[in-house]
């Protein structure tokens, strides 16, 4: 096997050197975290496959995951502390030690700490697979202002389903035995959470003969894998839905007698509400032929139990996706498949088992401070489901600027939130106001738009340097855990958060480095792993442990109560309710439901059943002045209803297969193959406006007329310029624009030859390929420049599908 040495190394390879060392670890090039095998000779990453002991991914990578070693050995990778020498976001910076950059860190920490506002640090993360840690330091440290990504991913999709059967917010349809899908815009074979796992499950129930139905604004690559494409209007899938559930429900295609045990409310009532919306006034919104939305209801409902829908953003990240989510969710109980083989499906564990594997040593208390961002209180539902808070990301910088929340110290690590976030002109202009934020440390492995608009930029190893306790939700129905380990020790002077916290707890004190008695990480995982036969010794060599005795966790609310259980127990004769003891708030636990005279677990919400109808939700919404309707419902668009002119369009935004978010695009093999964003307008569409394929057009956008959102006035938010391609696989009323472009800073590859600054704290490796970016010049624009903050009025997930925009034709 050939080596490749080190950049600049011309000395010939020791014996030792050239043996390949196989290291399993788990991937994060996206949130799937599948497992991966690095494989390793002379200290050298020379190629990453993967882990065939991982259950979710079976042994399979993608190409982003294949990238790995890319961003690894990246020449703009941050390899040293460096601190702001210019104006903030000047680009000017000097290389400091750690020594400094902790004491200064660990000095402004102090003080806030100590002036008794620990809510004045916040917290801004993306996607954390690091959990543990970052939790232990913010608890320790006291501040509630913790505030995430996840109503700018999927908040609206996970409270839907939480209201639904409470127990989880993620949904695991069972495709590989399933022999229906219906899938509202997922494109699971390109993106989606589950990536890997869920795209190899598709496939063989395909082989199998299985339908896949897909309902998809644009020609993706799975609706184009899929048996059928509907191309819809954006924001009407739910709508869609509903008129499946009148078909089901009118020509009596239900499980009427699963309905009748298990739904809330019965059969007839749910028949009574949907039976408004007909397939007539369904295809009047989304352009789906009526005769097909009869037709498709008719073949799911034959198929179940083995049949399943599948949603993501295309469905949920809408101003109606909560809507839209809980109406594509009830179609499953109409059928009566939830929880069965080939059905809808769930699991308790969205991670590695907890009781099992419980955190090591001294746990932090929760936070008793306030922060008025992370509570988000104008969003009944944001934070409403216990142990799954959502949060309003979207709203932390346009609340900065107003002052809602004084912020002293900022810290953003995992997140490139200047760049990611809608309005993301806020977000900078926000970053870049050292009144709204006197001190922002960014830990990231690149130089990012963020991190141009920080005061001290740590340099973070990469998730091939680092370690963590990880796991996603099983798509094979039974929990697993896996352990991210350095395939190589960490380059340059980056470190792993795991030693950046700890660190500096120690030098903040006053308590805080009780918290963290471990002198290696090392230390801490072998006590995380002790539970696993083998401990941490056999986690590091197979990567990935499955409990042999544990099986598919199908139908969990048929489960029988014992006889201890139901020792002590009371039973709600009106509602058949079993309650037993106290829960944390002291009101009476619910441990189960009487079924026709057999004692059961149920379903864990309020009512033990299925809630199509929540009264809980209602609730909620009463206490923060928000109607909220207690069954699924069509909401239209309010931006959207009206006749659009010839230059109107809906701006819709999707994912690139072989780019992830922000962070591949620093990885020259991958930047390679996809680095142009073009806007893609129907064919039809662009001849009205004498646009040919090619040309150059400026997108204009607006914030929606609409009173729930923040400055819903119809006024402009930004343009942009950028280059059309013509096709017929896009919504006629739709411009559709990925997301994976646009970067203005991190070097050469992220930015296509735009960005040549020398910054002290780049890697520098010496990369013959840096003379073949042959894509110099290509255009990748930054779509949130466009986008509205747009949340949705209960939940608070982004609408990233509805924003409306004017294009016009240009010379460039
Ligand atoms: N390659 C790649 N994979 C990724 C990511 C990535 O950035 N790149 N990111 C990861 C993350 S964080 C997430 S959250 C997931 C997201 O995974 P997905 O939700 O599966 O992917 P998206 O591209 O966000 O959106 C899905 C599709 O919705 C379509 N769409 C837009 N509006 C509508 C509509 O009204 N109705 C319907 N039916 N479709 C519509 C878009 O055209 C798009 O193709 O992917 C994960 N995996
Ligand atoms: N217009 C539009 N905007 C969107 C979306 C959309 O569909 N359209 N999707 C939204 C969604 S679903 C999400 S989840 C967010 C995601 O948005 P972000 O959370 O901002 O994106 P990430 O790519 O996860 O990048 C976070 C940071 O992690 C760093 N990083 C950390 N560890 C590593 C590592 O080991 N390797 C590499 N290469 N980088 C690392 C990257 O450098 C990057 O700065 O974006 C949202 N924004
Ligand atoms: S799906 Fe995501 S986690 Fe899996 S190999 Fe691809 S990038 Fe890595
Ligand atoms: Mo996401």
């Amino acid at each position: 096997m050939e080596i490749i040495r080190e950049p600049g190394s011309t000395a010939a390879p020791a014996a030792d050197e050239r043996k390949v060392r196989t290291v399993p670890s788990m991937c994060q090039m996206c949130t799937t975290a599948c497992g991966i095998i690095g494989h390793v000779a002379g200290g050298r990453l020379l190629k990453v496959t993967g882990n065939p002991e991982d259950p979710n991914s079976q042994g399979a990578v993608c190409a982003k995951g294949v990238a790995g070693p890319s961003v690894l050995y990246d020449p703009y990778r941050l390899l040293y502390p460096l601190r702001r020498v210019g104006e903030r976001g000047s680009g000017k910076w000097r290389r400091i030690t750690w020594d400094e950059a902790y004491a200064e860190i660990a000095d402004r920490l102090r003080e806030i700490r100590e002036r008794g506002k620990p809510e004045e640090f916040a917290f801004q993360q993306g996607r954390n697979r690091s959990a543990d840690i970052v939790a232990r330091f913010l608890n320790a440290y006291g501040t509630p202002s913790h505030f995430n990504h996840r109503a700018l991913c999927s908040s609206n999709r996970r409270a839907a389903i939480a209201t639904t059967i409470g127990e989880s917010d993620w949904d695991l349809g069972d495709f590989e035995n399933s022999q229906f899908v219906l899938n509202f815009g997922a494109n699971w074979a390109e993106a989606h959470q589950g990536h890997i796992p869920v795209a190899i499950r598709m496939m063989r129930a395909r082989q199998k003969g299985a339908k896949l139905v897909t309902f998809e604004t644009r020609l993706s690559n799975t609706a184009a894998l899929s048996d059928e494409w509907f191309c819809v209007k954006p924001g009407t899938d739910g709508l869609i839905a509903l008129a499946m559930a009148h078909v089901i429900c009118s020509e009596g295609l239900w499980d009427r007698k699963w309905l009748d045990t298990w739904s809330n409310p019965p059969a007839e009532k749910i028949a009574e509400h949907v039976s408004a919306y007909t397939p007539e006034f369904a295809e009047r919104e989304s352009g789906v032929p009526a005769a097909d939305i009869r037709r498709i209801a008719r073949e799911f409902a034959a198929a179940a139990p083995r049949c399943t829908t599948i949603c993501n953003r295309g469905s949920q990240s809408h101003r109606n996706g909560y809507y839209n989510d809980r109406a594509i969710t009830m179609l499953n109980a109409l059928v009566g498949n939830m929880g069965k083989p080939g059905g809808w499906c769930w699991h308790p564990k969205s991670a590695w088992d907890k009781d099992l594997l419980p955190e090591p040593g001294p746990v932090p208390d929760k936070p008793t401070a306030k922060s008025v961002i992370a509570e988000a209180k104008d969003w009944p539902l944001a934070n409403a489901f216990k142990d799954k808070k959502m949060k309003v990301g979207q709203i932390v910088y346009p609340w900065i600027k107003e002052r809602r929340q004084k912020i002293s110290a900022l810290m953003t690590y995992n997140a490139d939130t200047a760049w990611s976030f809608p309005e993301s002109h806020l977000v900078r202009s926000v970053l870049a106001d050292e009144e709204l934020i006197p001190f922002h440390v960014c830990i990231d492995v690149m130089y990012s738009e963020t991190g141009h608009l920080a005061d001290i930029i740590l340099p973070w190893a990469t998730y091939l340097e680092r370690w963590d306790i990880d796991a996603r939700p099983p798509q094979g129905l039974v929990d697993y855990v896996g352990l991210r380990q350095p395939v190589v020790p960490p380059r340059g002077e980056s470190k792993d958060i795991r030693e950046i916290f700890p660190e500096i707890a120690r030098r903040i004190g006053g308590g805080m480095e009780n918290y963290f008695p471990w002198k290696t990480v090392e230390s801490y995982f072998e006590e995380y792993f002790k539970p696993i036969p083998g401990g941490f010794a056999t986690m590091r060599a197979k990567g990935i442990w499955l409990d042999p005795t544990k099986r598919p966790y199908y139908e969990p609310h048929v489960k029988r109560l014992t006889p201890e259980d139901l020792e002590g127990a009371r039973e709600d004769p009106r509602t058949g309710i079993l309650y037993k003891g106290t829960d944390e708030d002291g009101a009476p636990k619910a441990i189960g439901i009487m079924v026709k005279g057999v004692a059961r677990r149920g379903f864990l919400t309020p009512s033990r059943k299925v809630e199509i109808r929540s009264d809980f939700i209602v609730a909620k919404g009463r206490e923060a002045n928000r109607k909220i309707e207690p069954l699924p419902v069509y909401e239209p668009i309010p931006s959207h209803q009206r006749k659009f002119p010839d230059d109107h369009f809906v701006m819709t935004s999707f994912k690139i297969n072989v780019h992830n978010a922000h962070r591949t695009m620093q990885s020259k093999w991958l930047q390679e193959i996809s680095h142009t964003n073009p806007a893609l307008i129907n064919r039809r569409s662009a001849e009205r406006l004498g646009i040919r394929d090619g040309d150059w057009i400026e997108v204009e956008s607006f914030r929606p007329e609409d009173a729930e959102v923040p400055r819903g006035d119809g006024s402009k938010v930004g343009t942009l310029q950028t280059r059309v391609r013509l096709t017929e696989g896009v919504h006629p009323l739709v411009v559709a624009i990925a997301h994976n472009a646009g970067r203005e800073v991190g070097g050469a590859y992220a930015t296509n030859g735009k960005d040549q600054q020398d910054n002290p704290g780049f890697a520098k490796i010496a990369d013959a390929d840096l003379d073949r970016l042959w894509w110099e010049g290509a255009i990748s624009v930054p779509q949130n420049d466009l986008l509205p903050v747009y949340p949705d009025p209960t939940v608070g997930g982004q609408a990233y599908h509805d924003t409306v925009v004017r294009i016009r034709r240009i010379e460039r």
